[in-house]
């Protein structure tokens, strides 16, 4: 059963003027390609082939735009890879998102997908700082955590929670085993703002 009964894809966008209306809230996913962003949103949504994971042709170059409730958002960034890309192309990225993040309103927050074995690349301080420079909240997601030993896995989220300080807050994450699931939805939804039902204390079973 989705958590969310109204996630649905929205639409692709090449330019801010193809952009969904700046209304209601949303938080953008950026991340190295293959780093494992289709899976983690794929997890969060808790819906297998919701955001594709690996090659979609096209559509992982573009932002793609998902309802996640009536009037909150998932906004999935392309990340560059070791596909090869133009300079042009990451010049136009460059824009694109730097330009996205300045005017957004709706924007709440940055969930940054990081392979929990390749640490913090380039690519991710660029967006780290895009999205300190508006105040933007960022949270990591070191995923594929299955992928190493308990204790190399604390050391990773030490080490990067050492860099970046009190800049960001870092989870350990496994899409594969769904690992880190609760806390990364908290964080989800408390920058969308969405409140969950508590069950009464003496609601019984
Ligand atoms: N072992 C493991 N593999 C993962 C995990 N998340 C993603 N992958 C794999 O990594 C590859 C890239 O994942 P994908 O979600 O498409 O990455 P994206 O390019 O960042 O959207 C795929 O082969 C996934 O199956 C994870 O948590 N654990
Ligand atoms: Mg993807």
């Amino acid at each position: 059963m989705s958590k969310y009964p109204d996630a649905n894809f929205i639409k692709s966008a090449n330019a801010l003027s193809q952009f969904v209306p700046d209304e209601g809230r949303e938080v953008a996913f950026a991340g190295r390609s293959n780093a494992g962003k289709s899976s983690a949103i794929n997890v969060l949504v808790n819906r297998r082939q919701f955001a594709r994971t690996s090659k979609t042709p096209g559509r992982t170059q573009l932002v793609n735009f998902f309802k996640l409730t009536p009037d909150t958002r998932i906004v999935d960034l392309p990340g560059y890879g070791f596909a090869r890309v133009s300079e042009k192309m990451r010049a136009h990225w460059g824009e694109l998102l730097s330009g996205y993040f300045e005017v957004s309103k709706s924007l709440k927050g940055l969930i940054l997908i990081v392979d929990i074995r390749r640490r913090l690349t380039d690519f991710d301080r660029q967006m780290i700082e895009f999205a300190e420079s508006v105040d933007l909240p960022i949270h990591v997601l070191l995923t594929k955590a299955d992928k190493l030993k308990k204790g190399q896995v604390a050391k990773a989220v030490l080490e990067v929670r050492r860099e970046l300080g009190d800049r960001a807050t870092v989870q350990a994450f496994s899409s594969l085993k769904r690992a880190g699931e609760h806390e990364a939805r908290q964080v989800l939804e408390g920058y969308l703002g969405i409140e969950r039902k508590k069950k009464a204390p003496d609601a019984g079973p």
